[in-house]
């Protein structure tokens, strides 16, 4: 078989028979059938605004009840995933609830946990891209699709808070406003409030969903869709009888509420545009539009681009090894900086031991000192005790011959022994020699 040349013209031939290719959309649809469908919706809203019962009502069925807590202490995002079938359809539901949105004192970074939770998806998809081994056929896509936004009913238009939040959230996913619990204001009410909502949403340039009119079949209906917007809807999944027959309603003493009845409110609408004729652009627009604007950015941060500022096409290998080399760089100067580090934290502790050691040394020296002096101290009190102790010596000597002398006398005049013993004892010497006794 000849390779075709660029250059070479292109030719239309008409088949003289079926060859079977007209199956290809066919085969399509039951591949996708036999997969089977995900779609993600996010309900952004304050406490008890309406949320859940919404989506029971848009699904018919009762998925979860649960109140959230008016005392959160920050914005919490609550996820769950049902599996739905319709004829031979099957539908991975993954209903986000945002809880205690709204309820804080201060709200100023209330959408900050729901961004946070749009990008760990985009980014989890974006991992999964990236790998060497993907499985994006089987991967279970978690990326919102479409984000109803519940405005609360009261009021002349929108808080400041629906407008920042709204705001940040357009360029990450599908903004679908709604006007929740509707039946609680007047016909006339409702449309002066949602004519405010739109001004206001345009004035400050915040983009919510359009629905697409460039498919020809949809065209008319989703344009007069989106005047309609938004939606203002009524949820129950409560049974009223009217008339013979049971319908989902809200009964109330003046009357009944059908929340299937396009004069009492928009609920048929949304679950038109949402999941009968949209679903598919939504999930389409959050593949091409949202995930890419992230994807782009991310790529970009971590260095990729398509193009060089010479306009030639960039190859990811030359990337990747600009990457790595600077990469490389950096690591090489962390390591210098730290070494560098850690050779002035070792001279630090090598000054700060030297300083100890002189410090020692000095107590060292000034304790020599000071026993020095008590040792020179101590030498001279005992040169003095021996001194007093030869002096003693010498006086007990000097008594001890005075008294064999007396005594000698004694023994050759006994006549005169008591005049003498007395004369003895009135001696200044033994007088001395008593004293020094007593010294002792
Ligand atoms: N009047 C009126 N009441 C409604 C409507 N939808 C729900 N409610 C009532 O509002 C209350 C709260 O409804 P939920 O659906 O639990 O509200 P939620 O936003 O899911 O609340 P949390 O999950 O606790 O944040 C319930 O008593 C519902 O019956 C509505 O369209 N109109
Ligand atoms: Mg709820």
């Amino acid at each position: 078989m000849m390779a075709t040349s660029e250059n070479e013209e292109k030719r239309s031939l008409e088949l003289s028979g079926d060859v079977g290719f007209n199956s290809l959309p066919c085969q399509l649809v039951n591949k996708l059938v036999a997969r089977g469908f995900c779609f993600n919706v996010l309900c952004v809203g304050q406490t008890g605004i309406g949320k859940s019962t919404l989506m029971n009502t848009l699904f018919g069925r009762t998925f979860e009840m649960e109140e959230a807590s008016h005392y959160e202490e920050e914005v919490k995002l609550h996820s769950q995933t049902h599996e739905l079938q319709e004829n031979t359809v099957k539908l991975k539901l993954t209903v986000v609830h945002t809880l205690g949105f709204g309820d804080q004192v201060n709200n100023e970074h209330s959408y900050k946990p729901i961004l946070d939770h749009l990008d760990a998806q985009f980014e989890k998809y974006l991992e999964e891209e990236l790998k060497i081994h993907r499985s994006l056929c089987s991967y279970e896509d978690t990326r919102i699709h479409a984000c109803l936004y519940f405005i609360a009913p009261t009021g002349h238009s929108l808080r400041a808070l629906d407008l920042i939040t709204m705001k940040k959230l357009e360029s990450k996913v599908n903004v679908i406003p709604v006007v929740a619990k509707a039946d609680v204001v007047s016909k006339n009410d409702l449309k002066i409030l949602k004519k405010n909502i739109m001004n206001e949403l345009l004035s400050y340039g915040v983009q919510i969903y359009q629905f697409p009119t460039e498919d020809e079949d949809v065209a008319e209906l989703n344009s007069s869709m989106n005047t309609c917007l938004p939606f203002a809807v009524v949820g129950s999944t409560e049974d009223v009888k009217v008339g013979n027959r049971m319908v989902k309603g809200r009964l109330y003493p003046w009357g009944t509420v059908q929340v299937e009845n396009e004069d009492h409110c928009d609920l048929v609408k949304l679950r038109e545009m949402l999941l009968r004729v949209n679903t598919e652009d939504l999930r389409e627009q959050t593949h091409c539009r949202h995930y890419e604007l992230y994807r782009r950015r991310k790529l970009e941060e971590m260095g990729f681009k398509d193009t060089d500022p010479d306009s030639q096409s960039f190859s990811l290998q030359e990337t990747y090894e600009a990457k790595r080399k600077e990469f490389f760089r950096e690591l090489q100067h962390k390591e210098e900086s730290m070494r560098q580090m850690f050779v002035n934290k070792v001279k630090e502790t090598e000054a700060e031991l030297k300083e100890k050691e002189k410090e020692l040394h000095d107590r060292f020296e000034q304790l020599k000192r000071v026993h020095h002096e008590e040792k020179k101290h101590l030498e001279e009190k005992r040169r003095k005790l021996e001194e007093e102790m030869n002096a003693f010596n010498r006086r007990k000597v000097a008594a001890e011959t005075l008294l064999g002398h007396a005594l000698q006398g004694c023994s050759q005049q006994p006549l005169k022994k008591d005049k003498d013993k007395k004369n003895f004892f009135s001696l200044p010497s033994a007088c001395s020699l008593t004293s020094g006794r007593n010294m002792n």
